[in-house]
């Protein structure tokens, strides 16, 4: 069975390609889902790729890939910034943790310059659009194989 990893996605992301193209870019979360696909074959990995507005349903999730899931990518969009929930759920996950960002968070408002998330990750990509998530599927690839090396 091939490893499975979870990326989630958080509020007003499903919005993406629609509206802020300027911020965000005008690729859509669902091809950003299928680009995941794609790259998840490459190196071996099944990918579960979801996204919520509700923090209450991205904290089940977290909690239910315990034991299921390699490692877990998160977008948690504005929850980066107020979730203490989830960087709760996140801390009881044991696998790695890849957080990512479309925007480069710290040539933005000062508000954005601080995660939750970050606190727990194992790595950060922020900056690089929809390409991100293909460099976090990269380093996941490494971390699950490094961690079964051990
Ligand atoms: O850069 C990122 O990926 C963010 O996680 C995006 C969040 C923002 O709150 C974080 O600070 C950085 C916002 C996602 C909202 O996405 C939209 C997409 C299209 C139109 C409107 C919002």
């Amino acid at each position: 069975m091939r490893p499975k990893v979870l990326i989630l996605n958080g509020p007003n992301l499903n919005l993406l390609g629609t509206r802020e193209p300027e911020v965000y870019g005008r690729t859509t979360l669902a091809e950003i889902e299928a680009a995941c696909h794609s790259r998840a074959a490459n190196f071996g990995l099944e990918v579960d790729f979801r996204q919520s507005n509700h923090e209450g349903e991205l904290v089940d999730w977290i909690q239910q890939a315990r034991g299921e899931c390699a490692a877990l990518i998160l977008n948690a969009a504005a929850y980066t910034h107020t979730s203490v929930a989830i960087l709760d759920a996140l801390s009881a996950f044991s696998g790695p943790i890849i957080e990512v960002h479309l925007s480069n968070i710290f040539r933005r408002e000062g508000f954005r310059h601080h995660s939750f998330v970050s606190t727990v990750a194992h790595g950060v990509v922020c900056g690089f659009g929809s390409f991100g998530y293909e460099l976090a599927l990269e380093a996941a690839a490494r971390l699950i194989s490094a961690a079964r090396e051990n």
